[in-house]
């Protein structure tokens, strides 16, 4: 990749809206702006300031007026990429956006790449890679939970815990080195073991910690799957319309109304929620519905909760205990008895026996009661499945979570070839364990997949 070239986006999703910005970075960001643009005023100086915005119109190559605008000059190196960048404020069209962003181009700059101007702000180490990535968590979040740790990984948090602990590497390594290094002048005594042996183990108490709240760092992230699953008719798809407050699924009193899975989001408890409504589960021949309920138990699996619904006003059937038997011991549930405005023909005692400990709510899911009990049920169990969470910078990233397992058994293997006093093993494997961790900040990561990492990025980031 060309670092000297200017590159330009579009940087604000495509679609009509009040202001939609393309952005300009590079050593020709200024001359582009200059070409392009007319101020209606005059500027200050020859040399735009910084935190002015200019108002005036962007004119194609005929010198024809394209857009009224508002453009802001941002001198190198305070800016996003420590190079020049210009931001032009145009109205939010696509046909207004892809004129001038055509514009800038037939003035010199290069289409970005996804990320590319996040990348720069990595080369040029305004941030290292792990707050670029938290930039993409930020785009990315689905709850409040998820822009909180976000926010903190691009003020430094991962950054900050990394080089604690690569720090605590070097210092496990330095006796270990001095006495193979040097075994005639200097010996390790049962101080220098302890030192070692205590650096080893926090580092790795604190990479396991990291790793366990991985899961819930994650649902905070990207969401949380629940399905609500049950036989046909018993009103999943009212409890699904109910939750989300909207007429999302079609409701009929005919079994077999839902055919292929539905998916609605909500914030549960602080928990961002897909849930997902599914075919009544039921023998059937009909093909149609057979696909419909393949994907509903396909839905189910993956789900990290379940919500069982069953008719209160119909007798409990074997059918009952098979929906029932679907949930699988690591997944959380909660079981629902719905129409508990008709007459309760279900056997409460038959639920309990069935389903032992699991909360049991009560609902009438087309009057909208017992929704609350619901959700206080299903945010309970969220709870309990993301449990035991320590403070501290969020991974979340595959790529970070497999560094960290990487890391992890450099570590073991250290603590191993202590005990059978392997002191050049023992620091090998610290080193190791040092450059891994040095890729999550980017200190020792390889061209090729800073690359890929960029790629995730979305046009104008
Ligand atoms: N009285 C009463 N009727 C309900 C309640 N919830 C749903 N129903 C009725 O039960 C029938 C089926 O409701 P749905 O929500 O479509 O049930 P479903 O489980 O999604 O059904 P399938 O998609 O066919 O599997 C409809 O006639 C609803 O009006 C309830 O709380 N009380
Ligand atoms: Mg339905």
């Amino acid at each position: 990749m060309q670092e000297n070239d200017t590159i330009t986006a579009i940087s604000t999703p495509l679609g009509e809206g009040g202001i939609g910005i393309v952005r300009l970075s590079g050593p020709k960001a200024f001359d582009i702006g200059h070409k392009i643009f007319i101020p209606s005023g005059k500027m200050t100086c020859d040399y735009p300031e910084a935190k002015h915005l200019y108002h005036g119109h962007v004119l194609n190559k005929k010198g024809e007026t394209v857009d009224e605008v508002l453009v802001s000059f941002m001198p190198a190196p305070y800016t996003y990429t420590r190079e020049d960048v210009v931001e032009i404020n145009c109205h939010s069209g696509v046909f207004a956006m892809r004129t001038i962003l055509k514009i800038t181009m037939q003035n010199g700059a290069r289409l970005a790449e996804p990320g590319e101007f996040t990348k720069r702000a990595f080369v040029k180490g305004r941030i290292d890679l792990s707050r670029a990535e938290a930039v993409i968590n930020m785009i990315k979040a689905r709850s409040e939970e998820a822009v909180k740790a976000a926010a903190s990984n691009i003020r430094g948090a991962l950054d900050d815990k990394v080089k604690v602990l690569r720090e605590r590497l070097i210092e496990a390594r330095a006796p270990l080195e001095a006495s193979f290094d040097y075994p005639e002048e200097y010996e390790m005594d049962d101080g220098d073991l302890k030192k070692v042996e205590a650096a080893i183990t926090y580092v790795k108490e604190e990479i396991k910690s990291m790793l366990r709240d991985i899961g819930r760092n994650r649902a905070f992230q990207e969401g949380v799957s629940i399905a609500i699953i049950g036989k046909p008719n018993v009103g999943k798809s009212s409890l699904l319309n109910a939750m989300l407050k909207q007429k999302r699924a079609i409701v009929h009193e005919m079994p077999g109304t839902t055919r292929d899975i539905l998916e609605g989001y909500m914030n549960l408890g602080g928990y961002p929620i897909k849930l997902i409504d599914t075919a009544g589960i039921q023998g059937t021949e009909d093909p149609v519905e057979k696909e419909g309920i393949a994907r509903s138990k396909k839905a189910a699996e993956q789900a990290k909760l379940i919500i069982t619904v069953h008719d209160g006003s119909r007798k409990w059937e074997d059918e009952d205990r098979k929906i029932a038997a679907m949930v699988e011991p690591n997944q959380g549930k909660v079981i629902v008895i719905n129409k508990k405005d008709l007459e309760m023909k279900i056997s409460l005692e038959k639920v309990r026996k069935c389903y032992k400990e699991a909360t049991v709510v009560q609902t009438a899911a087309i009057r909208g009661e017992g929704m609350s009990e619901l959700e206080e049920a299903a945010a309970e169990q969220m709870d309990v499945l993301f449990k035991g969470v320590s403070e501290g910078p969020a991974v979340i990233s595959i790529r970070h979570e497999q560094i960290l397992e990487e890391t992890y058994i450099c570590i073991e293997r250290a603590q191993k070839m202590l005990v059978q006093e392997q002191p050049e093993l023992v620091s090998l494997e610290l080193q190791n364990a040092w450059l891994k961790m040095g890729e999550i900040t980017g200190e020792t990561i390889k061209e090729e997949l800073l690359d890929k990492i960029f790629s995730e990025f979305c046009l104008g980031k």
